[in-house]
């Protein structure tokens, strides 16, 4: 049996549509799990100043593994292109996070799903309303259209 995942894609450094469309292809390559869509490449402001400006996108997977090693796949890609942890929220070339995992609510010390800040942020909203329904509900009861209709579309480009 596999599950629906959405996944946010995000980079500031060394070439970001570059580094989006390498993080697809690898995520289509992890075990057990297969890309299903992907939104168009977006870009935007970094939320921190002084930081180049970021290049997102959603994926939409389907996957035979339990979100933990999912995660650990993630992480892997992240590694394997390059991303070096010095701060927290500093640049990177590949930021890739768990979205939503099917129906399930987790919050475990590693894994907090949905994401804790996909309400506020565009850049995962609207490229995520791009590949599921207008009535689309998560899993945690809130509507998408909602959560849009409480972001605008503001300092998005469409790439
Ligand atoms: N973790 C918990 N829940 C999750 C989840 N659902 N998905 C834990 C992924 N990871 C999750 O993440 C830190 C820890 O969170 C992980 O070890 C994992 O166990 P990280 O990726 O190492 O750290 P981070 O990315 O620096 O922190 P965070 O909070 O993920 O930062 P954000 O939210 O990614 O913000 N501006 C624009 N325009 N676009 C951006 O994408 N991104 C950021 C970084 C700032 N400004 C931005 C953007
Ligand atoms: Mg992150």
């Amino acid at each position: 049996m596999t599950v629906r995942a959405y996944i946010g894609l995000g980079s500031n450094l060394d070439a970001p549509d570059a580094q989006l469309r390498c993080a697809l292809q690898a995520l289509d390559r992890v075990e057990s799990t297969r890309l299903v869509a992907s939104s168009a490449l977006y870009g935007s402001d970094s939320l921190l100043a002084g930081q180049p400006r970021y290049t997102n996108a959603v994926a939409a997977l389907d996957t035979g593994l339990e979100p933990l090693a999912l995660l650990d796949a993630l992480q892997k890609i992240e590694n394997d292109q390059g991303r070096v942890r010095k701060e927290r929220w500093g640049p990177r070339t590949l930021d890739l996070d768990l979205l939503l995992f099917g129906d399930r609510v987790i919050d475990v010390p590693r894994l907090k799903v949905p994401h804790y800040h996909l309400h506020a942020r565009p850049f995962v909203l609207y490229p995520l309303a791009e590949l599921v329904d207008a009535d689309f509900v998560l899993a945690d009861g809130r509507r998408l259209a909602q959560l849009l209709q409480d972001c605008p579309f503001v300092g998005l480009e469409r790439l």
